[in-house]
């Protein structure tokens, strides 16, 4: 299958996290992306190819213009007011306070924009994320044009990103907006199946009153595992999206066997909707040797997963999201593809 490579991802390159006090080396890295990209082309699996430019309509569809606009400029605003390194929010409007009136205020519009203080704004961050957003529209259009599959190779990631909030280390959802993409192109619904092992709530919140698109996540129980605020077993939509949102949480620590048992489920579902693609946000920090996350899938399982996708028979556009043990990260990646590409056209 095509990979669609986002070659300016390394311009969002954060300096440093915070964890227990101390400014730790950020998990999101450039590496990532290049141990991914090594392993695709040491696998031979496709040939890589640039995104085409897009305008901001489809974006625009799935983020508010008021978080854009910030977005686009944030990290100048932020320097232009003496502001060093990478930027971070250290104030939120929580309940009781007001989301309707934009701050003047550069720190106050940083948490009104965002959830957590775990993502680093970097220089680079709008551009890198920006031309990820088009590497999911591309993706989007590859299928559309009638190829089986495509891969979005990009970072940062996109799932945490909601309507109008940063965070989880995503500033634009690219999942969301490849789905709206194949929306406007024709498909009259679009499944989302979220493997990465956080919840997706940004995905969740973006199409938690439709039903045009089926959104699907297996992931960490929020009660102990970021992002901890979305991603019960309760939240099942609202409105016309009642009965299109699935979240399957698992302890952490969870088996591999509860996890593909989770996805059994998780697939049922989504054949149940009849969509007419499906989008994977395809995080492997499901892997045993994640250094954030805890659940404990092997190299060797993640072909069963993508054999597992492929069973579906739908177009289906994998996006990059989670996976923190880089060395691995691209062997991962490569085997749930590989998998999906070697079950292809097997009955269903
Ligand atoms: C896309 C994605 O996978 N985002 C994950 C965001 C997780 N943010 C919280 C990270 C907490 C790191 N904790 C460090 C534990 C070190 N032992
Ligand atoms: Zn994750």
């Amino acid at each position: 299958m095509k990979t669609i490579y986002n070659s300016e991802h390394r311009r969002h390159q954060a300096e440093h996290e915070f964890f227990r006090g101390e400014k730790v080396a950020a998990f999101e890295k450039v590496e990532r992306a290049d141990w991914v990209l090594r392993a695709l082309e040491a696998a031979r699996l496709g040939e890589v190819v640039k995104p085409q430019r897009f305008d901001d309509a489809t974006i625009a569809r799935i983020h508010s213009t008021r978080y854009l606009d910030f977005l686009r400029i944030a990290h100048q605003e932020y320097q232009s007011l003496g502001g060093k390194g990478d930027a971070f929010p250290s104030v939120w409007s929580v309940r009781g306070m007001r989301h309707d009136v934009l701050p003047t205020n550069f720190a106050a519009r940083m948490g009104l924009f965002s959830f957590d203080a775990g993502t680093p704004l970097t220089a680079g961050s709008w551009a890198a994320a920006r031309a990820g957003a088009d590497c999911a529209l591309t993706g989007a259009d590859v299928l559309t044009q009638g190829e089986r599959a495509a891969f979005v190779l990009t970072r940062p990631p996109g799932h945490h990103a909601g309507t109008d909030f940063f965070g989880g280390y995503c500033f634009l959802n690219n999942a969301a907006i490849a789905a709206q993409r194949l929306l406007d192109s024709g498909c009259k619904r679009v499944a989302i199946l979220d493997v990465d092992y956080h919840h997706g709530n940004g995905t969740q919140e973006i199409f938690y009153a439709r039903n045009d698109v089926f959104f699907a996540s297996i992931h960490g129980d929020p009660r102990t595992e970021y992002p901890f605020f979305l991603g019960h077993a309760d939240e099942i939509g609202i409105g016309d999206g009642a009965g299109f949102n699935l979240n399957i949480p698992l302890p952490a620590g969870a088996s591999v066997a509860s996890w593909f048992g989770a996805l059994r489920t998780a697939l049922d579902r989504i054949d149940g909707y009849a969509p007419d693609a499906l989008v994977v946000s395809l995080g492997v920090d499901t892997f045993e040797g994640d250094p954030i996350s805890h659940f404990s899938l092997k190299t060797s399982d993640y072909p069963l997963l993508g054999s597992a996708i492929a069973s579906l028979a739908l177009p289906t556009l994998f996006v990059l999201e989670g996976g923190y043990a880089v060395e691995e990260i691209g062997d991962n990646v490569v085997a749930v593809l590989d998998g999906f590409e070697r079950a292809e056209g097997t009955a269903k």
